[in-house]
């Protein structure tokens, strides 16, 4: 029995005098199994219990439970110091050189698209209009119907489109979702359409068969061709600079009468003429009009009581312009050589 608690305060010794010395935690581990493990030393001790009288069990029970406790009570102490000692090595060796330049963090930027399209809409909101989109995938009815192009008309030639069923197409226009909102006949409308159009045209410099509008609309009491003449004068100034001259052609759309082109005094020459408008000092930048009464009472509106102008422009066009590019294609082609010039 003596023989017993001097054994096991003999291994508790060994086991703390071993871990005291330890300089690494893989010998921690190993000093863990060589004491507490199954073929460990303390678990031996355990193990003989068979060989010690019943009544003296309890005492060996005791000896060794203490000793275990002493011995991982140890080891926890151990395994911190161990822990920082390996920290402070770490640090010690680990050399940081704040004077390295940073990781180059490759930002992207906005499409020239984007960027011209921002800029309408600023100077739109500017002036108290909403921005409003709508579906891509429109009901023939709302692309041609409601905007006064009737089944066998000669405008559905010039827009020819995809069809998804005799009745659901890819919008020409971004006027359906005017169409839109007029229906729902919230007097007055201050809006622009901004969107994706399509139209079943082959690829050239200046014809996409997918490219992006931007449409506006005005409807309310007493509206006169004489507001839009204003409005797009502000605009085209806003966009082209103060100088900017604003010139009405007749034209003619089906949504709209009477119906106009408008044309701007070349921002490259003032109006001199240059090769940029080719010689003849101006460009075209959008079609408007007022909306023909037709349209306004297919929506349900009261033509005798309200009226209104829109307007539309191509989002491409205008980039083109703005930023002095000769052929759309390169606004497609998401060339990186290309776009980081904007
Ligand atoms: C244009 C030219 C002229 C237009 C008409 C309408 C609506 F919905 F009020 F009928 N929205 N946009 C319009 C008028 C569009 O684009 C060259």
């Amino acid at each position: 029995m003596i023989d017993i608690e001097k054994k096991v305060k003999e291994i508790e010794e060994k086991a703390i005098a071993e871990m005291s010395g330890a300089e690494g935690l893989d010998r921690l581990n190993e000093i863990r199994v060589a004491f507490l493990g199954k073929k460990g030393s303390l678990t031996a001790v355990l193990k003989s219990m068979k060989d010690v009288s019943p009544e003296d069990r309890p005492k060996v029970g005791k000896w060794v439970n203490d000793a275990r406790f002493a011995i991982e009570e140890k080891m926890e102490a151990t395994k911190q110091r161990l822990d920082a000692l390996k920290l402070e090595k770490e640090l010690a060796e680990e050399e940081i050189d704040v004077t390295l330049p940073g990781k180059m963090k490759f930002i992207g930027h906005r499409h020239p698209n984007t960027i011209a399209l921002e800029e309408v809409e600023r100077i739109f909101i500017g002036m108290g209009y909403e921005v409003i989109e709508g579906p891509e995938i429109e009901y023939d009815d709302y692309n041609f119907t409601k905007l006064n192009i009737p089944a066998n008309h000669p405008a559905k030639d010039e827009q020819d489109t995809f069809y998804i069923t005799k009745d659901i197409l890819l919008r020409t226009q971004t006027s359906p979702v005017q169409a839109r909102v007029m229906e729902k006949g919230k007097l007055p409308i201050r809006m622009i359409s901004p969107g994706r159009v399509f139209r079943s045209d082959e690829v050239d410099a200046t014809h996409s068969p997918s490219f992006h509008q931007i449409e506006g609309l005005v409807v309310d009491r007493n509206v006169t061709f004489a507001d839009l003449k204003g409005t797009l004068d502000v605009f085209a100034k806003e966009l082209f600079g103060p100088e900017t001259k604003t010139k009405f052609r007749p034209h003619h759309f089906p949504f709209t009468e009477p119906s106009a082109e408008v044309d701007v005094s070349c921002f490259k020459c003032g109006g001199k003429g240059c090769r940029f408008c080719k010689g003849s000092g101006w460009i075209e930048i959008l079609g408007c009009g007022m909306v023909h009464p037709h349209v306004l009472e297919m929506c349900g509106i009261d033509p005798e009581v309200y009226s209104g102008f829109a307007f539309g422009v191509g989002l491409e066009r205008i980039a083109l312009l703005k930023y002095e590019i000769d052929d759309m294609r390169l606004l497609y082609e998401n060339d990186d050589r290309f776009l980081g010039q904007f």
